[in-house]
């Protein structure tokens, strides 16, 4: 039998943990770290655990229930939950405020206005302080009994706070996942393989609807009250607003963007306002409701059908809408990448008319199966740019084609291509492709690659849009006349940069294979490339076996090598490069095969004295040889300075060849 210190530790745990949660969620003041809230739930569950005859429903422990439902059962809403009459304009809203005030006769009316959250609205009935139903709107008179999966929302309390609420109290409100909670879940499902949610709406649904509140427990629901419905015991305050200070008195989370505003200047004001924000809002909010403050107005006003006539809400000009997809365009940006571009039947949405959406890779093409010819929603949410959210499969006509991005480029025909864990498709046209010239031009005259002194970015553009070049070539076929046309560029700027253009001229191999701007080739790659095969010809010549033989080259560069020089349209600049007199000194040695250390791996450990480590791995890769980072059978030689590591006696394990460092100086010829 557990002692009274027992059930007293659990009653103060409890009181804690509920006090933390109302200072987080309901005053948005946490007072202490997401780890010492945790700890007193481990510390509570522990002595559950230990004495279960204490628990209680209402333990914060408590919130996820044991077993999965087979339904929902049905609720009949005593107090019907309302629906509400839309504005879509300010004079719609004049017209309401107008209506009001001559069925009161009032010249000012005072409105409590509040976000309208894009959620799910729900009824929450606590019996003597406890939750003890949840249900959905449903068609307002039945709903569904989700208390179960409520329970599981942090945000709503299984127990009021305080000792004056009422015996009975409904109250009412919407259930929202937050937009961070959103991108994160939908994170997830993709890394799960499973289907992202459209919308948090959506994915609110989504959540309440789950027969097994575990998983109801994992989604980041949370929960904002609007109003009552129910209610016994006691009287309530006069105004709407103060209404929903007694509502979080007792616990319950209220709209910190809530504001009672004087009349249809403060609607309007109030919804400048909010609109300005509404990006920035946790929660995803569709408009504002408005709600007329005083309660003996409201009761004036009554209702016409479901929707009572005090209260309106004022919508935002939607975020999604639905409209069909002429056509799938790809564009090539500045980098090569291929973009597929929806066209679309022009549509009003986020408050401007859109007609195209990016669709951005072909894994999103086929993560939504758009096809030409399919009725998609569009969302624009503020200054983001349009999306394509999803498919209405049920409006498909016929049978549409899938869409593949092209296998060459629509701007100048080379090959595209894409590489294993990749996203982007991208044509393989480089120096040649307009779309890409103007990069290809910048990254060529770079100081990494041909260092063409005084020829920036901008004159690139320059030179271009004048149409002085059209390749890297052009460069070389610039003449002092034409630059000092130029906007902006005095003879002698233009002298120095012709000069410069003939001095860039005499280059190094790895500089000019570096400037050519092959994907995935920078500075380290082109340098290797150069250090194995010696010549332009043998790079450009070099297949898959070869190019996979040198160190350091996998099957990504050499899929981009080999694909860059196929191109013609490649060759030909190439070419040209070379006739207009770009050279680079003769690298004094054999191609690989002919290489003295050809097919021999090498592993070298410990500290070399007369040369570091990395220039002895140079050396032996200068002479043919692969250097290797661990010994293996295929070892041939390992090299072994001072201290040498367990690579040394695993050499010795296995009889490879070991050399000191004398040995491989003269191995080396120095
Ligand atoms: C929403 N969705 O945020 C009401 N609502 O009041 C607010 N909905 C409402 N109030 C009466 N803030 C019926 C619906």
């Amino acid at each position: 039998m557990p002692d009274k210190k027992i059930q007293h530790r659990i009653e103060t745990l409890r009181e804690e943990i509920n006090g933390h949660n109302y200072l987080y969620y309901v005053l948005d003041a946490p007072e202490i770290p997401d780890s010492e809230y945790d700890r007193l739930l481990v510390e509570l569950n522990k002595i559950e655990q230990q004495y279960p005859e204490l628990i209680t429903t209402d333990s914060p422990t408590q919130r996820v229930g044991a077993m999965p439902l087979d339904s929902f059962s049905e609720v009949q809403h005593e107090v019907p939950m309302l629906s509400l009459g839309n504005a879509f304009s300010e004079q719609d809203m004049e017209d309401f405020d107008k209506r009001i005030r001559e069925g009161v006769e009032k010249d000012c009316i005072d409105y409590a206005a509040e976000p309208k959250l894009d959620g799910l609205a729900i009824s929450l009935l606590y019996d003597n302080g406890l939750l003890v139903r949840a249900a959905t709107r449903g068609d307002g008179r039945t709903g569904e009994d989700v208390t179960l999966n409520i329970r599981t929302i942090d945000a709503i309390p299984l127990k009021l706070r305080g000792n004056d609420f009422p015996a009975v109290l409904e109250v009412r409100g919407e259930v929202v996942m937050p937009k961070e909670g959103f991108e994160k879940l939908n994170q997830q499902q993709l890394k799960k393989g499973e289907k992202p949610f459209v919308n948090p709406r959506n994915a609110a649904a989504g959540s309440l609807r789950q027969l097994d509140p575990k998983i109801t427990a994992t989604r980041p629901l949370s929960f904002y009250s609007y109003g009552i419905g129910l209610i016994e015991g006691i009287t309530l305050p006069e105004k709407h607003s103060q209404v929903m200070e007694r509502l979080k008195s007792w616990g319950m989370r209220i709209n910190p963007e809530s504001e009672v505003v004087k009349g249809i200047k403060g609607c309007h004001a109030y919804y400048e306002k909010l609109a300005a924000k509404r990006n920035d809002l946790p929660d995803e909010i569709d408009g504002i409701v408005y709600k007329v403050d005083d309660i003996e107005f409201q009761n004036i006003m009554g209702f016409v059908s479901r929707a009572p006539r005090w209260a309106i809400a004022r919508k935002f000009p939607a975020q999604e809408e639905m409209t069909k997809l002429l056509a799938i365009e790809v564009q090539v940006g500045r980098t090569g990448a291929l973009t597929p571009v929806a066209r679309l039947q022009p549509v009003f949405v986020g408050g401007v008319t859109v007609s195209n959406a990016t669709l951005h890779n072909q894994d999103e093409i086929d993560r939504l199966d758009a096809r030409v010819g399919d009725m998609v929603i569009i969302r624009r949410a503020g200054d983001v740019i349009p999306q394509v959210v999803s498919v209405v499969k049920s409006k498909r006509e016929g049978k549409p084609r899938r869409f593949q991005l092209p296998a060459t480029c629509p701007v100048c025909g080379s090959e595209t291509a894409r590489f294993e864990d990749e996203a982007v498709t991208f044509c393989t046209g480089g120096l040649y492709c307009e779309a890409q010239r103007k990069e290809a031009i910048k990254h060529f005259a770079s100081r990494r690659a041909m260092n063409i002194d005084g020829l920036g970015d901008k004159l690139v553009e320059q030179l271009v849009d004048e149409g002085l070049i059209n390749t890297i070539a052009d460069l070389y076929k610039i003449e002092v006349e034409q630059l000092i046309k130029l906007e902006r560029l005095g003879e002698k700027s233009a002298k120095n940069l012709v000069a410069a253009l003939e001095k860039s001229k005499a280059t190094t191999l790895a500089h000019f294979v570096f400037a050519l701007g092959i994907h995935n080739i920078g500075e380290t790659t082109a340098q290797t490339l150069t250090n194995h095969f010696a010549t332009l010809e043998n790079i450009m010549h070099a297949d898959e076996a070869q190019l996979l033989a040198v160190p350091d080259i996998g099957p990504v560069v050499a899929e981009n090598v080999i694909t860059f020089f196929k191109q013609s349209h490649n060759l030909d600049v190439v070419k040209q490069l070379l006739d207009v007199g770009i050279s680079w000194p003769k690298i004094k040695k054999k191609p690989v095969e002919q290489q003295p250390l050809a097919g021999k791996t090498f592993v070298v450990t410990g500290t070399l004295e007369t040369m570091g480590r990395n220039d002895a791995k140079v050396a032996l890769q200068e002479l043919g040889a692969k250097v290797s980072g661990s010994v293996s059978k295929k070892t041939d030689y390992v090299v072994v300075g001072e201290n040498p590591g367990s690579k040394a006696s695993k050499a010795q394990d296995l009889g490879i060849t070991i050399l000191d460092e004398k040995a491989l100086l003269k191995l080396l010829g120095q």
